[in-house]
């Protein structure tokens, strides 16, 4: 599958906000600056569709882009950064888990995961609770260009390990890099894969 239009719709402060039609949301979500917005970016082709930025917490609202007129990226506010809170419930945002959990339109995330870094407490949780909550779900490690292939798959194979701990079968994994272009044919066609499904 290749995007031949995509066009900024809407930024939405809550989800009774998000587009009111029947078009399907394929939507990201990470740590702040894991490189959400710049995967869309790549996937894209248009680097300054969605706003990208070296300081975290840049996306702070739901944003829709309207693929070919016929479904949406969604660019989400990173989690883990500004909301410190200590207490499991503080963790993730209102705005992200109203989004997630509860709007009809989301019908599949991608989990962004930084692959220099080893499993992170604040990723697995919100992979535990995407699991409690049946969300349907794939994991993309993102910034490939940035450490050696060794360090990248040492990485993905411990989190591997760490989620096959807790679960029978693991979700799609996929590689990134939007600096370099990787992953975008995979990307794009388990999207289509996904849209075509239901
Ligand atoms: N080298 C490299 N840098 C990347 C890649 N993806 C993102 N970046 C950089 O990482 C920083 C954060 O990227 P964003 O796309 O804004 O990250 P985000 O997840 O949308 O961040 P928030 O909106 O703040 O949650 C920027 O400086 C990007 O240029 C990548 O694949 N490779
Ligand atoms: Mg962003």
């Amino acid at each position: 599958m290749g995007i031949n239009k995509a066009v900024f719709k809407c930024s939405s402060q809550r989800i009774s906000q998000v587009p009111k039609d029947d078009l399907r949301d394929i939507a990201f979500i990470g740590r702040s600056n894991v490189g959400k917005s710049s995967l869309i970016n790549m996937l894209t082709g248009n680097r300054s569709l969605a706003k990208v930025s070296g300081t975290p917490g840049k996306t702070k609202l739901i944003n829709h882009f309207l693929i070919d007129d016929s479904w949406y990226l969604v660019d989400l506010p990173g989690y883990g950064y500004a909301r410190v809170s200590k207490s499991e419930r503080g963790e993730f945002s209102k705005l992200i888990t109203d989004y997630v959990l509860r709007c009809e339109k989301m019908h599949y995330l991608f989990v962004l995961i930084d692959s220099r870094l080893e499993p992170q407490r604040i990723d697995l949780r919100f992979i535990e609770m995407l699991g409690r909550e049946g969300i349907p779900f794939g994991i993309i490690f993102t910034k490939a260009d940035k450490l050696s292939a060794a360090k990248r798959n040492r990485n993905i194979a411990l989190f591997r390990s760490t989620l096959a701990e807790q679960w029978e079968e693991l979700p799609t994994m996929l590689l990134s890099s939007s600096e370099k272009g990787i992953g975008r044919d995979e990307i794009l066609a388990h999207i289509a894969q996904c849209l075509e499904e239901c």
